[in-house]
């Protein structure tokens, strides 16, 4: 069965990474994954490449992010696919469906916290300041400064995560955020929902660079020591029959680079997003 959702947002926004390679990314995912009611292809504007208040290319970020904002407003969806692009292409589809599904849980499936802000983050780029966004800190430009956070940290559950910057790392002990490191999603895929109602609404943040580069090394910003590609699938299809899923992003994707696409469409198939077979 193919997941049904009102609207499929293709964002190749690579200003976030700072990398343009992630912008094929979105062309690749939107022809691997068919259309389901309605897809909108999300222009990104090309533009000065100046770093303002401490955020790379943060004019363009923050253009793209408002008109997918824009987009959002005018159809009020009820579930989205977003096919990214960087981690910063989701930002408004979370938001947009935590205000609609109250309970909604987060996973953030991804070898990074994204957990920064301009003031802690070593880089810079947007694309790694999305969840901290979404808990309604950071640069206005990015958060699009709602009347309260998308999420409280109780909301979220980081899957596979292991490349963590000293600052996300107190952020995430200190907020009790869950979650669930490579070693534990290797030994016990199906156990990432086990602390969530079934059938309460559930969003996916699926950053493909959560699995081991040796498997799956067409990513952004590969980072070692990660599951295999058929454990974090094991993982999608536990969330997918766990919960009401209301949100998938699939981000990062960088096909110019030399793989094996089967680990691609594996995972895009436990997401059911295309048909079995
Ligand atoms: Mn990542």
């Amino acid at each position: 069965m193919v997941w049904k959702r009102d609207v499929d947002l293709v964002v190749p926004l690579w200003q976030g990474a700072d990398d343009l390679r992630v912008a094929a990314g979105a062309a690749e995912l939107a022809r691997l994954v068919p259309t389901s009611t309605a897809r909108l292809h999300v222009a990104v504007f090309d533009g000065p490449r100046h770093t303002r208040d401490g955020v790379r290319n943060l004019d363009a970020v923050a253009d793209t992010l408002q008109r997918t904002r824009d987009r959002l407003i005018h159809r009020d969806p009820h579930r989205v696919l977003t096919l990214g692009g960087d981690c910063a292409c989701d930002i408004p589809a979370v938001q947009h469906l935590a205000a609609r599904h109250p309970g909604l849980t987060l996973y953030w499936v991804d070898a990074h916290a994204d957990l920064n802000t301009p003031r802690t983050s070593p880089s810079g780029t947007a694309h790694g300041m999305g969840l901290r966004a979404l808990l309604g800190e950071g640069h206005p430009d990015i958060t699009g400064t709602p009347d309260r956070p998308a999420l409280t940290p109780a909301q979220i559950v980081l899957v596979g995560t292991r490349d963590l910057d000293p600052p996300e790392r107190d952020h995430i002990s200190a907020h009790g955020i869950a979650h669930v490191t490579p070693a534990e999603l290797a030994e016990a895929p199906r156990a990432v929902t086990a602390a969530r109602r079934t059938g309460s609404p559930a969003y996916v943040h699926l950053d493909l660079d959560v699995c081991d580069p040796a498997d799956l090394p067409a990513v952004g910003v590969p980072a070692p020591g990660g599951p295999r590609p058929a454990q974090v699938a094991r993982a999608l299809a536990a969330i997918t029959a766990h919960h009401d899923l209301v949100g998938v992003a699939v981000c990062e994707y960088a096909p110019v680079l030399e793989h094996d696409q089967r680990h691609v469409t594996a995972l895009l198939a436990a997401l059911d997003l295309t048909a079995p077979g």
